[in-house]
């Protein structure tokens, strides 16, 4: 079983160490009412109206970091450890990688090496539109 885990992948060259995380606020209706207006479009957002108790909450979904600097021709190994934005996500970094899985409460390893340099969207699938990192590759 675990041969077949993602994180089975060998690293290589450098390891950047990522995370997906949930920022997440709220409050109580009564103290800040909740916004009537809606978020754009996507299952990048989620906003939850006010409970039982009056509480309401907003959620979203990111890449930490957000940007991750590589240079052409290193080979290097993202190391993406799944912590929230529900169970799953789904990676893409067009040009680079075709695609990656991200599990709460595991490692997807994904190694590649950029041989040309420019910004390169690191997209996740499901939760758009709020969740696009900036691959940036440098020059040699
Ligand atoms: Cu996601």
């Amino acid at each position: 079983m675990w041969a077949d885990t993602p994180a089975a992948q060998t690293a290589q060259g450098r390891v950047i160490y990522v995370a997906t995380i949930e920022p997440r606020g709220g409050a109580q209706q009564d103290k800040e009412p909740f916004p009537q207006a809606a978020l754009p479009a996507g299952e990048g957002y989620r906003k939850t109206p006010p409970d039982g108790n009056g509480r309401w909450e907003v959620v979203t979904y990111q890449w930490s970091p957000g940007t991750i600097v590589v240079r052409e021709g290193e080979p290097v190994t993202l190391e993406v450890v799944g912590v929230n934005g529900g169970d799953m996500h789904r990676g893409t970094i067009p040009g680079i990688v075709d695609s990656f899985t991200v599990k709460r409460g595991e490692v997807t390893r994904v190694a590649f090496t950029a041989t040309k340099p420019g910004l390169y969207p690191m997209i996740c699938t499901r939760h758009t539109p709020t969740m696009p990192g900036t691959l940036v590759v440098l020059p040699k």
